[in-house]
């Protein structure tokens, strides 16, 4: 029985290794990203069961992802690799920690064809928690009705469903993504969107009162990421800010969120009670951030107890 199960799409990620803009950007690195492959690393790093759904091309990227992600520690034994459609790539300016950039060459590739074909309910129905994000249903109607699909399973079996919202404008208009992204967090448990996200799925800038509209949008718990303020947590019966962790430079801030939800869902499979579960995705979230890279700075149990006991002592 596996922990966690996470479903997306991971892509070919191009960094510039010169300037950071691409048009003067001679060379490159080649790694890779997908926010739901990133949550399974950052969760197998710290010991949890976890396996990746999705769609890759048949192609020496797909490969190279897949070899990754395996390498990793996380069961892709269900991942389908497609003769027809490519592996999606991706491109990231980090012009400053504040301004990263990225272009997308994601449309039309292997996972924008997932579909509910490429789901063996019996292959992930046992697990604890189903991660997904909003990404997912931005990427074609077969994907959303895949997400759907999931989602009604994991509720037939009880099997908690974790949401991150993760809203890329790039990727669908404003109208249809809140609509959509709403009648998701409908049926999650636990949804953890950033406050610009809670923002523009709500119009309220306040934590607390937007907090208090996703449990009234149907979901149980939801974290509220508040950055360098920390998070704020709320379910029907408690609720409370924690506090950040800091550091002393943010290098990359992709993949922070994915820190989050991997810390956060490790910290309920650990049976922490929620306020140390957030502290725990806290911590996971800003040690994420030290290192260039969407998931290279994902913690491992020794660097991650080690980092949360040095800020406990002020050693920053
Ligand atoms: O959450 C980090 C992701 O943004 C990154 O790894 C790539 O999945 C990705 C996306 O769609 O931007």
């Amino acid at each position: 029985m596996k922990d966690v199960i996470t479903v997306g799409e991971s892509m070919i990620l191009f960094t510039p290794a010169t300037s950071p803009m691409l048009r003067y950007a001679e060379t490159f690195s080649k790694d890779i990203g997908g926010a739901e492959s990133n949550v399974a690393i950052g969760l197998a790093r710290l010991g949890h069961d976890v396996g990746w759904i999705s769609r890759l091309g048949n192609d020496e990227f797909g490969t190279f992802i897949m070899n990754r992600i395996r390498g990793e520690g996380v069961d892709v034994s269900q991942v389908k690799r497609d003769d027809e459609y490519p592996t999606g790539l991706y491109f990231k300016e980090i012009r400053h920690a504040r301004d990263v950039r990225v272009q997308y060459y994601r449309k039309g590739s292997a996972a924008s064809q997932l579909s509910i074909n490429d789901i063996d309910e019996t292959y992930w129905i046992e697990a604890k928690y189903l991660h997904l994000t909003g990404i997912t249903p931005a990427l074609s109607d077969s994907a959303y009705e895949t997400v759907v699909l999931l989602m009604k399973q994991a509720i037939a079996n009880n099997v908690k469903i974790v949401f991150d919202p993760n809203i890329r404008r790039k990727l669908w208009p404003d109208i249809k993504a809140r609509s959509v992204l709403k009648e998701l967090i409908s049926y999650a448990d636990i949804v953890l969107p950033g406050m610009e996200e809670a923002t523009f799925l709500f119009g309220e800038e306040d934590p607390e009162k937007a907090a208090a509209l996703f449990l009234e949008a149907g979901s149980e718990q939801v974290i509220i990421k508040l950055g360098e303020r920390g998070a704020y947590y709320k379910t029907a019966n408690e609720n409370g800010f924690v506090s950040p962790y800091q550091v002393k430079e943010v290098i990359d801030p992709v993949g922070a969120g994915d820190g989050f939800a991997a810390g956060f869902i490790s910290g309920l499979l650990d049976g922490l009670p929620t306020e140390q579960a957030v502290k725990r995705a806290n911590a996971v979230g800003a040690i994420q951030t030290q290192i260039a890279g969407d998931y290279q700075g994902l913690p491992d149990r020794g660097e991650l107890e080690q980092f949360m006991y040095r800020q406990s002592n002020q050693d920053v």
